[in-house]
């Protein structure tokens, strides 16, 4: 497959997805008449109108050294050596930063939170919003959890180096992800201070970042459902991170957050929830975040939970010297729940053994885990690390191809010279 430009590739399976969406009797007239609003589908029909660029100030705020990231553009990505020595939480300081456009920066005192829609009691419209202001947030009962945020396209440059395919997006190594420690309100608890009507199936954050636009294609502010029963099962809105008032890149006042799921669930700088009877779509469940691709269906299949993943706390290519003993150490992580085995393989997959873990692991977490390493011949090598998650899905050599690179669960060859 050739190389096209992402946007364009990303309307024409977005036409496809809703060429099988149209089809789905499930699909009310309404649902769909909204969908083609929202997320301009309107202007792939009659060809995209450019809209100009804004002067860009820094996308993120907090400092982004090379020590700690790699950066592109408005996205930077952890450096995984930057965990060594670290405790269970990664510092806020090294946390990766996704962004879509760009940090905006908002006043708590100014800042409401907006609930509206079908799903509430009376459904108000989002003209006439339920709100709540962040002093009323933090007057409400309390909880903290521990659960790791990371992007669907963690690791998809290794779809290119290890697989030899071609995919659109960002190319992250392994270090768009990080545990944090969150603190906030039960997304239930508000749900139902908003008056939640049983019959509500779909809750819908939206950020206040600046719109999304894709080749002229205004996609409006970053959003994405989420169904009923997750919302009330363990989303949280966060308005601490790591003890601390959540950093502006990490969505001041409040994000939420979606343990376990694909990091795009987690939206930062809430400022709208709808909450709905009937199915909601936006860009992010049709057009982003579905697998597509020779092995799925033509309308794609959506993403939700993140699978298992490995990664050592080494630099990219790492070095070692031969005839001494190395403590190698790292981390593994699954959407499914915790971590059950780690095996370590020093001879490029040959022989593989078990690592022993470190400390516990949070449900939403990972686990660490480490093994010792004596090289005995100089030369190059290939780390590599597989680990079985607590239902039984171990990482494997291939991870299938989807068009948007999501999702990779392979083992990732880490590459280290011995001297
Ligand atoms: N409003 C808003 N929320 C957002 C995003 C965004 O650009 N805007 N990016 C999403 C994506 S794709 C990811 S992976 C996570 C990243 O969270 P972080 O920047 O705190 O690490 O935030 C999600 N929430
Ligand atoms: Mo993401």
């Amino acid at each position: 497959m050739g190389l096209i430009d992402e946007a364009t590739y990303d309307r024409m399976r977005f036409a496809q997805w809703l060429a099988g969406r149209a089809h789905d009797p499930r699909m009310s007239r309404r649902a769909l008449m909204r969908l083609l609003a929202s997320a301009g589908v309107g202007s792939i029909l009659t060809g995209a109108t450019a809209r100009p660029a804004a002067a860009d100030p820094p996308p993120i705020v907090k400092p982004t050294p090379p020590d700690l990231f790699y950066v592109y553009g408005s996205n930077a990505e952890m450096r995984w050596e930057a965990m060594a020595g670290q405790g269970y939480l990664t510092p806020t300081d090294r946390f990766f930063v996704r962004d879509h456009t760009s940090t905006p920066s908002i006043d708590a005192d100014k800042w409401r939170l907006q609930l509206f829609g079908t799903g509430l009691h009376h459904a108000p419209t989002a003209d006439n919003p339920i709100e709540f202001s962040y002093r009323d947030l933090l007057r409400l009962p309390t909880e903290s959890r521990v659960a790791f945020v990371e992007c669907t396209g963690n690791g998809r440059s290794f779809f290119t180096t290890q697989q030899g395919q071609t995919v659109s997006g960002t190319a992250w190594k392994l270090g768009a992800v990080g545990v944090a420690s969150w603190r906030g309100v039960r997304l239930s608890t508000v749900l139902r201070a908003a008056g939640l009507r049983h019959d509500a199936v779909d809750v819908m954050p939206e950020g206040l970042d600046p719109d999304y636009v894709v080749n002229g294609v205004d996609l409006g502010h970053v959003r994405r459902p989420l169904p009923i029963d997750k919302a009330l099962r363990d989303v949280l809105l966060a308005y601490e991170m790591n003890g601390r008032p959540l950093p502006v890149d990490h969505g001041f006042p409040v994000r939420v957050l979606v343990p376990s799921w694909a990091g795009i669930s987690s939206i930062k700088w809430v400022g709208r929830i709808e909450v709905s009877t009937f199915p909601l779509f936006s860009a992010w469940n049709t057009q982003y975040y579905r697998l597509f691709g020779p092995t799925y269906p033509a309308e794609g299949t959506a993403v939700s939970r993140q699978v298992v993943k490995s990664a050592f706390e080494l630099p990219w290519p790492a070095q070692f010297q031969t005839g001494r003993t190395h403590l190698l150490s790292g981390r593994s992580w699954s959407g499914n729940g915790r971590i059950g085995r780690v095996e370590v393989s020093t001879d490029g997959g040959h022989t593989w053994r078990r690592a022993s873990f470190v400390g516990g692991s949070a449900e939403a977490g990972w686990q660490r885990w480490r093994v010792a390493w004596r090289p005995t011949a100089t030369g190059s090598h290939t780390l590599k690390a597989r680990a079985t998650d607590v239902i039984g899905i171990r990482q494997l050599d291939q991870t299938p191809f989807n068009t948007l690179g999501y999702l990779f669960d392979a083992v990732v060859d880490h590459p280290v010279t011995v001297v």
